[in-house]
């Protein structure tokens, strides 16, 4: 559910407030960014809980981690993975491997309702017959960024990408495919769901840093889940 931005705490301040505690829905509704980008704004705000249980599933197999970039320092965000390659990085490089490095065991598999949710968002964004077999599991503590960046590890760019926001809203920033060029801000909130490909497959993008919240599903993070096929 998407919370409310009135304030509850004012007594008899605003009687109009009151209907605010009753958490509206927001309708889905589907926004073209740019050419290859879509943005299908409460697409899966109905499925959130499930969507955050199965990320809890994925967790207790596959912890959380903060990972370290070649360049040596550790990223803010912490991630995990699932399916049957997961992307990871350490002071060698960026790869995707079928094992998770933090237990040697292969990833968890991609939950049915994770997958289902990737298919149908690719495509009504109009990529149809997405196939991903993995699953980036971002989460964003408060302050938590990630810097502008192209995705690039995968072997084939004809596949979108396919990435679901829950709990605390963000800053997307959505550049083109000139690293100069000054990235558009997006607000993103929970239940939203963003897909790029085609022409705008490889756009370099980033989250400025997540602000003081909480959520009621998430409490004080963002749960950000990519879809991609990465061979
Ligand atoms: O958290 C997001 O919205 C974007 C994640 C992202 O850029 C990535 O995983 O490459």
């Amino acid at each position: 559910m998407r919370s409310s931005n009135h304030n509850h705490e004012t007594e008899g301040h605003n009687p109009a407030a009151e209907v605010s505690l009753f958490p509206e829905l927001t309708p889905p509704s589907i926004e073209s960014l740019a050419e290859g980008v879509t943005l299908l704004r409460a697409f899966c705000l109905d499925q959130a809980p499930a969507l955050f249980e199965a990320v809890s599933s994925i967790e207790t197999t596959s912890p959380f981690r903060h990972m370290v970039v070649p360049a040596g320092h550790t990223m803010s965000v912490a991630m995990t993975n699932a399916g049957e390659l997961g992307w990871t990085t350490d002071r060698t490089g960026y790869r995707y491997s079928p094992i998770d490095p933090a237990n040697d065991r292969p990833w968890p598999a991609i939950p049915a309702v994770l997958l289902d949710l990737a298919q149908s968002a690719a495509a009504g964004a109009g990529f149809p017959g997405f196939t991903p077999n993995s699953c980036l599991i971002n989460r964003y503590a408060i302050g938590a960024r990630l810097s502008l960046h192209q995705d690039k590890n995968e072997q084939d760019y004809g596949h979108p990408i396919v990435s679901v926001s829950l709990g605390l809203p963000a800053t997307f920033l959505l550049g083109t495919l000139r690293r100069t060029d000054t990235p558009r801000r997006i607000r993103i909130e929970h239940g939203d769901v963003l897909v790029w490909g085609g022409p705008a497959r490889l756009v370099y993008h980033g989250v400025a840093p997540i602000a003081q919240g909480g959520h009621p599903l998430t409490g004080p993070f963002r749960i950000n889940i990519t879809f991609r096929r990465a061979r």
